[in-house]
């Protein structure tokens, strides 16, 4: 105890806190010099931007499972952690030897650069932030180690010494305050960082400036009756701010409209140069469409349903001209991202988009802004690229796609499937007449039949609310006369082809997880 105590009080302790607030001066004035930089090429975001890009497909599949849209914060958390622990680390070799401190710190500076300047959208100049601001690092480390030298024979002073050994103590209190100083100057240089860079972003202004036009087909009137009369059932439409948002994007890629450009080509007899003004004047089209993601597990919630405003793919692959042999459609955003497409989706008649309009709005940024692709039938992973700036004709042969390389399918056609979206698993609700809903989806097929068992009684049918495309996603209800006791409720659709949905199991990874979904209740 008394040993762990002096280590504590000792210069090893403090050197390791020192490296801490050296890691802290590194990152906070990266933030600030890369306020004028691009936004993705600050440290922290560049670092965990590299770091999901080398995730393992299982590991990606975890964070999405624990921690789903908040899977962001965890990395943040875990690099913040690992920082700390390495910087703990570096502080005492530099301590100890200087000049081992001063390669260990270079080496991460080329780390943290290397991840910076290998970013998509990215120029060699935003790393400057970084290098300036390992050097402001690495002068915060030598100013708060160097004293501590003088302080190696302070921990053996008998505790207790009639006359104080001021020196030590002196020194103490001297490195304290130059590390709370230099701590406290780090925490208001990274928040002035983050302010001057929110202020000169202008693109959250100009997106909520920005008028859209009217399609010159509107999207059919949601029929009457697409909502399940069950409270608790989510909403048929989904509202912007309640969407579901997946992505590799650490920080929303920052896309002025005016700047932006969609270049399509590759295996195309005219390469085709469309600008967001081009869109704007275009003759676009409105329709309701369900988007799911693939790393959805069965009873999850990473589906939405929204009106798209955009103009269809078709009319642009149209205009380009494919040449044959093309079989694959490659979008790419600006951040790197990338999805496969196959090329006969984009161009039959389901109306595949390039959409600039989320439920009568611009895209939300964190949806796209300014123009993401909307392709019905088909996980988000394979076709509905946010921010995109690229379209290559190609063939599967020949490229694969971000999450392909990282071993999830090439192509991903949504699965069907149903949910209970009430009662909630482990729910306590009173015997008598329960109101059982939820929601069932199978794009491009359409559901044609929800059924319910209860525990180890028949399937029944359960009142399926209208249909209002073969698109959208689908709800029910079934009112359920329940006794008291623990009961299973079982729940699957049947897809517009007759197809039952499959009991077999399987995990998201690499084309979607499938099963039936069974809720526990209490009945009391
Ligand atoms: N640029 C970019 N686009 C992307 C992704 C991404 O990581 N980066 N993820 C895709 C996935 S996996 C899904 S499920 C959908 C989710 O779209 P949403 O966030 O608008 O719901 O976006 C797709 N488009
Ligand atoms: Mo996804």
């Amino acid at each position: 105890m008394k040993k762990l105590r002096n280590w504590l009080q000792g210069p090893t302790a403090l050197a390791a806190l020192a490296g801490v607030v050296a890691a802290a001066v590194v990152l906070a004035v990266a933030e600030l010099i890369g306020a004028f930089f691009t936004a993705r090429a600050t440290p922290l975001f560049a670092l965990g931007s590299t770091f999901i890009d080398f995730t393992p497909s299982w590991l990606k599949d975890f964070a999405i499972a624990t921690f789903g849209t908040n899977d962001k914060a965890a990395l943040f958390a875990g690099m913040g952690l690992t920082i700390a622990v390495l910087a703990c680390v570096l502080g005492i070799v530099a301590y100890r030897r200087w000049a081992l401190g001063v390669l260990g710190v270079l080496f991460m500076g080329t780390v943290i650069v290397a991840s910076v300047v290998t970013r998509a959208g990215v120029n060699p100049v935003d790393a400057l932030p970084s290098v300036l601001g390992t050097f402001a690092g690495l002068v915060a480390l030598r100013r708060l180690t160097g004293p501590l030298r003088t302080m190696k024979a302070w921990p053996e002073a008998p505790a207790d010494t009639a006359v104080e050994d001021r020196r030590p103590g002196t020194s103490r209190r001297r490195f304290f305050a130059a590390a709370g100083i230099t701590a406290a100057a780090a925490g208001i240089a990274a928040t002035g960082g983050r302010l001057l860079g929110a202020a000169r972003s202008n693109i959250a202004q100009a997106r909520e400036a920005l008028k859209l036009p009217s399609p010159v087909s509107a999207a059919p009137a949601v029929p009457a009756g697409v909502q399940a009369a069950v409270p608790g059932v989510p909403s048929w439409v989904t509202p912007n701010g309640d969407f579901y948002r997946i992505d590799t994007a650490l920080s929303v890629p920052e896309i002025n409209a005016d700047d932006w450009e969609l270049r399509v080509h590759g295996l195309v007899e005219e390469e085709v140069r469309l600008t967001f003004q081009d869109l704007l004047d275009a003759d676009l089209i409105e329709s309701h469409v369900t988007l799911t993601c693939v790393s959805n597990p069965v009873g999850g919630n990473l589906a939405g349903n929204a009106k798209w405003l955009g103009l269809p793919l078709r009319e642009v692959l149209k205009r380009a001209r494919p040449t044959d042999g093309a079989d694959m459609v490659l979008s790419t955003s600006i951040d790197g991202f990338s999805a496969s497409t196959p090329l006969e989706v984009l161009q039959d008649d389901r109306d595949a988009m390039l959409a600039i309009g989320m439920n009568d709005e611009p895209l939300p940024l964190e949806h796209g802004y300014p123009v993401r692709m909307v392709v019905p039938g088909l996980y988000g992973f394979v076709s509905a690229t946010k921010w995109v700036v690229d379209l290559e004709v190609t063939r599967f042969a020949d490229s694969k796609a971000y999450w392909t390389e990282r071993g999830w399918a090439e192509r991903g056609p949504i699965k069907t499937m149903a949910r209970v979206d009430v009662p909630k698993s482990f729910a306590k609700v009173p015997a008598g007449q329960v109101a059982v809903g939820g929601t069932a989806w199978a794009q491009t097929r359409g559901i044609t039949k929800v059924e319910i068992q209860i525990d180890k009684a028949d399937w029944v049918e359960a009142e399926l609310s209208t249909e209002a495309s073969l698109v959208t996603w689908r709800q029910w209800s079934y009112q359920w006369d329940a006794t008291p006791g623990a009961h299973y409720i079982k729940v699957r659709a049947t897809d517009g082809t007759g197809e039952v949905q499959t009991d077999q199991r399987a995990d998201p990874v690499p084309d979607g997880a499938s099963g039936w979904q069974s809720v526990m209740v209490t009945v009391e």
